[in-house]
């Protein structure tokens, strides 16, 4: 059994319908523990490289366009086998086909706003925490609270206003497409 490390995100939609409190809950109810945490903008060449296997696919731009347009909580969750188990809490990719007592089949019926990323085995949780001199979550590093700041501070273009809130027009697409898909209105109006 081992010990892993595993890249979670709660996407835009899980920030903005204000259910950050109980995604963390939930992993650290299970026994799980957060070892880093970080609210942070996605830039378009992050999402590239997060989504490298999907770029060239034709959901691509919506996807770079959602998961860039608003905030993001990113974190590095430990556990014995952590990557599976938190694949296996957050359910299918689309929220309709996501079993109830998941996160996903829980909260949402969205393939999209699927709410969170969990890094989906150790070459995907490497990569999309790589170890270069912009690395977010060294090991170590994540263990000190340290490091957090490198990826967002490296990647932070000026793409936000400093704290985390992205430009209006960016935030109005996504409220109108949250609005539209799920009824739920932008949390940071
Ligand atoms: P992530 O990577 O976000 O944890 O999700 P999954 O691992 O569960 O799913 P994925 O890599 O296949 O898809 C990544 C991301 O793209 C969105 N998506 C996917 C989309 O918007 N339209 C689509 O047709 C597909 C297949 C949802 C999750």
């Amino acid at each position: 059994m081992a010990t892993e490390r595993t890249l979670i995100l709660f996407k835009p939609d899980a920030v903005q319908r204000r259910l950050c409190g109980r995604l963390l809950t939930r992993i650290e109810e299970r026994g799980l523990k957060i070892v880093g945490l970080k609210m942070l903008n996605v830039t378009a060449d992050l999402a590239r490289e997060h989504y490298a296997e999907h770029v060239e696919k034709p959901f691509y731009p919506l996807l770079e366009e959602f998961i860039t347009a608003a905030p993001v909580v990113a974190l590095v969750v430990q556990g014995p086998e952590a990557i599976r188990v938190m694949r296996d809490m957050m359910g299918a990719t689309n929220g309709r086909d996501s079993a109830p007592g998941t996160i996903r089949g829980d909260y949402g019926v969205s393939r999209q706003m699927n709410l969170i990323h969990g890094s989906d085995g150790p070459e995907a949780a490497q990569r999309r925490f790589p170890r270069d001199g912009r690395a977010a979550f060294d090991e170590d590093s994540a263990i000190a609270g340290e490091g957090f700041d490198l990826v967002v501070l490296a990647r932070d273009n000026g793409h936000s206003g400093g704290h985390g809130i992205q430009k209006d027009g960016a935030v109005s697409a996504v409220r109108f497409r949250l609005k539209e898909q799920i009824g739920v209105e932008d949390g940071f109006a």
